[in-house]
């Protein structure tokens, strides 16, 4: 390892934070300290740890449960307790000794800061790989990154593809789901999307070889892109989003018994008031990125796990980007973020 991790995301703090003098004090410019070898050796580190982990991770609580961050890097260090006037390693770093951190994919996308907030994640799974945990989501992947900004917001920022290709490749290798507190009379279960008609048991979950481009259709597609839907009168449907599948309770309530599961925890879907409960409880969505595309208004929300297994949401507002004199959260250029698809 021939770069500093630390370092590295206290530039990452500097940038954010880039008119704090305090956080600004004696730093570099981290696209310009970031080289394609460093960016590319961080990538590389990261996937020796991420290829350790089964498909299926097992976490133990106490547990912070994150949805879609989608490149709103303000409201990533917002949920680990970073802001601007309290953006010290230390604070974020004694964060994450107290409690775990699952976060249910969409890392990138739509937001300005998608470089930013995937490095950030990947820093801190090579710092704390038994504390931080990434599931996959349906955006990490090359061809959907390609039209929804994080092809075209890192080519802005480095002039080059070559670090998006280093982080594509690495999201190939990230896990698609995780248990928690599975010694537990009422375990957890985690994805980005959904169950599939495809997945019955945890071990089909097992049986998957991941290492790839997500597929257009199939129990991994399933898993990235599915959602939960009241007003269905079969188990699974089509869904309207081109991939994966609408599912009614009937089958979630039958996942769940079927693998002694208490609760599925999923992303995936713009919550206005942050979170949703659906199916008895049985099922629950967590999004995690407030004032969705710095416009939506709607809260994020996390989700804590204690060791016992009781949980509470924490709701928390969007980054107020009308006082952009402080946090210049907005870019003076805005990036191409594609057509108008929104979920
Ligand atoms: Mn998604």
């Amino acid at each position: 390892m021939f770069y500093d991790i630390d370092f590295i995301i206290q530039l990452i703090l500097t940038t954010t934070f880039a008119s704090n003098e305090a956080a600004n004090n004696g730093t570099k410019n981290l696209y310009a300290f970031l080289t394609p070898e460093i960016i590319y050796q961080i990538c590389e580190d990261c996937i020796d740890i991420l290829i350790t982990e089964e498909n299926i991770v097992p976490i133990d609580a106490p547990v912070t449960v994150c949805g879609d961050i989608h490149g709103q890097l303000h409201d990533l260090l917002n949920i680990l307790n970073v802001t601007y006037d309290i953006c010290d390693l230390r604070t974020l770093f004694n964060q994450i000794e107290q409690v775990k951190y699952l976060f249910l994919g969409d890392f990138v996308d739509r937001g300005f800061y998608s470089f930013e907030s995937i490095l950030l994640l990947i820093l801190l799974k090579l710092k704390f790989p038994d504390r931080v945990f990434l599931i996959r989501g349906n955006h990490e992947s090359s061809n959907i990154t390609k039209i929804y900004g994080f092809y075209d917001e890192v080519i802005t920022k480095f002039g080059t593809s070559t670090p998006y290709l280093n982080i594509t490749n690495l999201f190939n290798h990230i896990p698609l789901s995780a248990t928690i507190n599975s010694k537990n009379k009422d375990p957890f279960f985690a994805m980005h999307g959904g169950i599939s008609p495809d997945l019955l048991t945890l071990s089909d979950f097992d049986a998957i070889d991941r290492i790839q481009e997500p597929p257009h259709k199939g129990p991994m597609c399933d898993i990235l892109w599915s959602d939960p839907e009241e007003n269905i009168s079969s188990d699974y449907k089509v869904s309207p989003r081109g991939a994966g599948y609408l599912f009614s309770k009937r089958p979630l309530k039958e996942f769940n018994y079927t693998n002694g599961i208490s609760m599925v925890l999923r992303a995936h879907q713009l919550v206005m008031e942050g979170y949703k409960m659906m199916f008895d409880d049985e099922l629950c969505t967590v999004w995690s990125a407030a004032n969705y595309c710095y416009r939506c208004g709607n809260l994020g929300s996390t989700l804590k796990i204690d060791s016992s297994g009781k949980y509470e949401f924490e709701l928390f507002e969007g980054v107020d980007i009308t006082s952009s004199e402080d946090t210049k959260i907005l870019p003076v250029k805005k990036f191409n973020s594609g057509n108008e698809y929104f979920l």
